[in-house]
């Protein structure tokens, strides 16, 4: 039996609602292996607002308070001030939102709570666009992606501009804790996870969460495409504690057109658009790595 250091115990049921090959649904399973059954969610309109299941189903062991699109970080401020008004120290508040909740119409609400050091931990599931309500572009949607408002065509052309640095912004913010974490790399993300749990203030994790529907890939390839987001630095794994940033994994360098090319909203793309990428990724790498340093 291989040997691992991902707690067994489960804190989501089998049987959400979310589309077969759906990278949200780990994201959310190895999020609460990390944190334990302690822990309550706030979810705002997105896919994992539907994925839990009709009522009285609910695959969430843990209790989950539903809010407004754009109020998630306020929803996990008052979920906060009322358990410390019960005197209740020991329960983690986690506010779990798409990355249109979270880098577009949320912004704001996460900003004021992390600005007031709320104690609790913000994870945002990056699947990349809006697509609950069928794949439109958000900020976070990369240079060259098909989504249905940034159409392939005579007309339209894919999305021109670059994704918004989130994890920069937070960082800006002065938090105590911010981290990358993949479903590719189970262990990495748990204990990540774990690590934030015990810090104290605002805390935040971007979560790369593939979408077979949305990123037009095959479902049974989630793994292998959030793999490659790593290993060509289209996604590096990373976390940045009191301002010191550390690379947990270094990952190849593949070249990025591997991690494209099994998702059908960069098949327009030509050569030279993919080489345009491969810059961008190239740049943002040896950034991240002069930025690390020497390792101790
Ligand atoms: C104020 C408001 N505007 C728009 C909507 C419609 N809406 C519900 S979910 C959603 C998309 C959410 O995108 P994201 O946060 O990326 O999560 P995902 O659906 O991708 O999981 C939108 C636009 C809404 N519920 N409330
Ligand atoms: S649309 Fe994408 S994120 Fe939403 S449930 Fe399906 S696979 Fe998951
Ligand atoms: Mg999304």
């Amino acid at each position: 039996m291989v040997k691992t250091t991902i707690p067994e115990e489960e804190f989501t049921y089998p049987g959400s609602t979310g589309c077969p090959g759906c990278g949200a649904n780990l994201v959310m399973r190895y999020l609460l292996k990390g944190l334990g059954g302690r822990t309550v969610v706030s979810i705002p309109a997105c896919c994992w607002a539907v994925m839990p299941g009709y009522w009285p189903s609910n695959c969430l062991k843990v209790p989950l308070l539903y809010t407004a699109f754009e109020a998630t970080g306020a929803a996990i401020s008052g979920l906060r001030a009322a358990f410390d008004v019960k005197g209740v120290e020991d329960v983690t508040i986690v506010g779990f939102a798409g990355d249109g909740g979270t880098v577009d119409i949320g912004l704001q609400a996460m900003s004021g709570a992390a600005e007031r050091r709320t104690d609790a931990i913000y994870v945002m599931y990056d699947n990349e666009a809006y697509m609950n309500t069928g794949i439109q572009r958000s900020g976070s949607t990369p240079y060259g992606a098909w989504t249905t408002t940034t159409p392939v065509g005579p007309k339209h052309e894919f999305k021109k501009e670059p994704k918004k640095d989130i994890m920069a912004i937070m960082e800006a913010h002065g938090i105590p804790y911010a981290a990358t974490v993949s479903v590719a790399h189970p262990e990495d993300f748990v204990k990540k996870a774990a690590k934030a749990k015990k810090i104290k203030g605002f805390r935040f994790i971007h979560a790369l969460s593939p979408c077979p529907p949305g990123w037009r890939m095959n479902p049974t390839q989630t793994i292998e495409v959030a793999r490659l987001a790593v290993e060509t630095h289209y996604f590096p794994l990373y976390e940045i504690e009191e301002g010191k940033l550390r690379i947990t994994r270094k990952g190849k360098g593949t070249p990025v057109s591997e991690f494209l090319k099994l998702q059908g909203r960069f098949s327009h793309l030509t050569e030279a658009e993919v080489d345009s990428i491969q810059k961008t990724i190239d740049e943002a790498w040896k950034r991240l790595l002069d930025r690390e340093g020497p390792e101790a």
